[in-house]
C-alpha cells in the first residue's frame, strides 16, 4: 500500500477500554488508516489518572443511580491530546442526551481536519467537562439513537466509519456515493429491496418488472416500494 505524506484527517478515541477500538484496523477504515489517508491515535483514559487504582469515575451529586466521569482525568486526557490551534478541530462526545445523528451531520464532520472522541461509561462524564471545552474547541455531543448502550465506544465507531468513508479517495468504488448522494427523486426515502442471481432461489422469484430491461418502469416501481417502506418504517416524525 502507498502511503500518503499528509492524513485528510486526524482521529483521536480517548476510552477506558481502548481494545474496543481495534476494529477501526479493519475493512475500509483499517485501510484508509494504514494508507495514511487518515491518522488515528487510540488513548486510555487511565493514563490520566494519577492513584493507585486510577480511578475515573465517582457518585453523583445530587444522589442516584450510577456513577459518573470524574472531570480531572478528561481535562489532563483532552489538554494533552488536543492542540493549542483547535481550528478544524470538532470534540466529538457520544451520549444518549446529545443530537441526533444524520448523514448531514457526517458530512459536516467529514470536512474537519481533525475529530477527537471523548468516550463516556457509566451515567456519562461530569458536565463541567464540556462547559470548560466548548470553549475552546467546537464541541457536538451526539446521539446515535434512544436505546441504551454501556459506553460512548460503539458509537464513536459507527460515527467514524460513516465520516471516513465520505473522505475523497477513500472509498474504492466512487459510484456508491455518487448515487447515494445524487439520486434526487429518492432522496429521504428508504431504499428499494435490490436482488441478484439466482432468479430463483428457494422458490422465491425476483420481480418479473426487474428482468424486463423496461427503464421506466424499473424506476417507478422502486420509487413506489421506496416510498411504501418509507412509510411502513420511518414515517416523519411529525
Ligand atoms: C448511547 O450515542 N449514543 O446513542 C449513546 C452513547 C453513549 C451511551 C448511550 O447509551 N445511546
Amino acid at each position: 500500500m502507498t502511503s500518503s505524506p499528509t492524513p485528510l484527517m486526524r482521529l483521536d478515541v480517548i476510552s477506558i477500554f481502548p481494545d474496543y477500538l481495534s476494529p477501526l484496523s479493519l475493512s475500509l477504515v483499517g485501510k484508509a488508516i494504514a494508507s495514511g489517508l487518515v491518522g488515528l491515535g487510540v488513548h486510555d483514559l487511565r493514563d490520566w489518572t494519577h492513584d493507585r487504582h486510577r480511578t475515573v469515575d465517582d457518585t453523583p451529586y445530587g444522589g442516584g443511580a450510577g456513577m459518573v466521569m470524574k472531570p480531572e482525568p478528561w481535562g489532563e486526557a483532552l489538554d494533552a491530546v488536543l492542540d493549542d490551534d483547535t481550528e478544524g478541530t470538532t470534540l466529538v462526545v457520544p451520549t444518549p442526551s446529545g443530537v441526533p445523528y444524520t448523514q448531514s451531520l457526517a458530512a459536516e464532520l467529514a470536512t474537519r481536519k481533525r475529530l477527537v472522541f471523548a468516550c463516556g461509561r457509566y451515567e456519562g462524564i461530569d458536565a463541567r467537562v464540556m462547559t470548560h471545552f466548548r470553549d475552546r474547541v467546537d464541541t457536538q455531543e451526539i446521539s446515535l439513537g434512544d436505546y441504551v448502550l454501556n459506553g460512548g465506544e460503539v458509537a464513536a465507531l459507527a460515527i467514524i466509519e460513516s465520516v471516513v468513508r465520505l473522505l475523497p479517495g477513500v472509498i474504492g468504488n466512487p459510484e456508491s456515493l455518487v448515487e447515494e448522494s445524487h439520486s434526487p427523486d429518492l432522496d429521504g426515502l428508504l431504499e428499494y429491496p435490490v436482488f441478484t442471481k439466482p432468479l430463483e432461489w428457494r422458490g422465491l422469484t425476483v420481480p418479473d418488472v426487474l428482468v424486463s430491461g423496461h427503464h421506466a418502469r424499473i424506476s417507478a416501481w422502486r420509487r413506489e416500494q421506496a416510498e411504501q417502506l418509507t412509510s411502513d418504517r420511518h414515517p416523519p416524525a411529525v
